[in-house]
């Protein structure tokens, strides 16, 4: 077989693979059916763009074509030396860029009043969220409902055939009503990316941005970190779930009083035990740290250590609390996570470290000895 032979059927084995395979659903010529009213006025650009560009490229190549074939220099044709002193010669220098301009300004303005909308700040809005992306998970902060959600990817054998695309804790947002979206981050770019639903801005440290929309019809919209942040990128879907304000309300509630249970039993004086600590300390782990030091607690060489025989992680108490609640004093990756969990969170979350890996330390640490370093 030629080179170009093999080079041809490995290609079409290639196209032949992503079409038969059971994921095919997921691949799709066109960008994805909006489901709000301003990403539906985006996607109507798009397809504006399009055609105006497809009927430019049939045109211009079908030029091209018939001039290459019909005035080929074999059949004894020479360059006119005097086409620009021609009427047409004269006045295509100007005609072509009016014509390429008229074109522009026709998508300029249908784009204007999208434009517009994306920074209308003036609305009311039903719900705000705030979106912070780390690496590698999303948080999302219901800012009128005081309540938190943690997303992290799932591992392949608990997403099934949505591996990569699917979180253990999605955002759940009401239908019809206008949702606005607070984007930052908390060390380095990402970008917070569900095209049906919204358009996109940057996640910035230090900085925040705002975009809104309003979901016209339920359902559950995936998307991912289109910013790239580093070697776990690929590794931070985001699962929105869209539901009835009914469905909603309840939710909440229920999250709501999750959060005042959990609140209540980490401020109680109660004394863990060991094994209560490890159940504990194990979720919390894998929201929260696993990204970075791997569920089997080795890490990744050169980049986080592991916590398995960990110097810290086996070493005094006093200073494996300090790393966890105050962060790294060296490496800003390691963050500082007193604020972000509670001390009942952390007792358990440190108890795990010095137990589990065969860490095996034996020590365990309570709620009440994180709230004394607190003070
Ligand atoms: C974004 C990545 C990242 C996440 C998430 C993360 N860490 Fe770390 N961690 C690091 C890095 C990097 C260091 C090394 C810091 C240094 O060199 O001082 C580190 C160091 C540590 C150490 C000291 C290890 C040693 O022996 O030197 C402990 C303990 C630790 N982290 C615990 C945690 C806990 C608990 C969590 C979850 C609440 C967590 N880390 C989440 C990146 C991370
Ligand atoms: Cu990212």
């Amino acid at each position: 077989m030629s080179k170009s032979k093999s080079f041809l059927a490995s290609i079409s084995a290639f196209l032949l693979s992503v079409f038969a395979s059971p994921a095919s659903a997921e691949y799709a010529l066109n960008l994805p059916e909006p489901v709000a009213p301003l990403t539906a006025q985006m996607y109507d650009l798009h397809m504006l763009t399009t055609k105006i560009a497809t009927i430019i490229m049939v045109i211009v190549i079908g030029l091209v074509t018939y001039a290459i074939l019909r005035f080929r220099k074999s059949k004894g044709f020479e360059a006119d030396q005097n086409f620009h002193k021609s009427a047409f010669g004269t006045w295509s220098w100007i005609l072509v860029p009016v014509i390429v301009l008229g074109i522009d300004l026709t998508i300029a303005g249908s784009a204007i009043d999208a434009l517009n909308q994306v920074e209308d700040y003036s609305q009311k809005n039903d719900v705000t969220v705030k979106v912070i992306g780390s690496q590698w998970k999303w948080t999302y902060e219901y800012m009128e409902d005081d309540v938190r959600v943690v997303s992290n990817m799932l591992s392949k054998e608990e997403a099934g055939e949505h591996y990569l695309r699917a979180v253990d804790n999605p955002l759940v947002l009401p239908v019809g009503k206008r949702i606005r979206f607070l984007h930052t981050a908390s060390d380095v770019l990402h970008a917070w990316w569900v095209p049906e639903i919204v358009y996109k801005k940057d996640s910035i440290p230090g900085y925040i941005n705002e975009t809104w929309t309003i979901i016209e019809k339920e359902g559950t919209y995936r998307g991912q970190c289109a910013e790239n942040c580093g070697t776990g990128h690929a590794f931070m879907p985001i699962v929105v779930e869209a539901v009835s304000q009914d469905k909603y309300d309840a939710w909440m509630t229920e999250k709501k009083s999750a959060m005042q249970v959990a609140a209540a039993e980490a401020s109680s004086d109660k004394t863990w035990t060991l094994e209560e600590l490890m159940t504990r300390g194990e979720q919390v782990y894998n929201t929260n740290c696993v990204a970075c030091h791997q569920a089997n607690g080795e890490g990744v060489p050169g980049a986080f250590p592991a916590l398995k025989g960990g110097p810290i992680a086996t070493g005094p108490v006093e200073g494996h609390i300090d790393m966890v609640m105050n962060g790294s004093s060296k490496n800003p990756v390691m963050a500082a996570w007193a604020g972000a969990l509670n001390d009942l969170e952390l007792a358990a979350l440190i108890t795990y470290e010095r137990n589990a890996w065969g860490n095996n330390t034996g020590d365990v640490i309570q709620p009440s000895d994180i709230k004394s370093v607190r003070k």
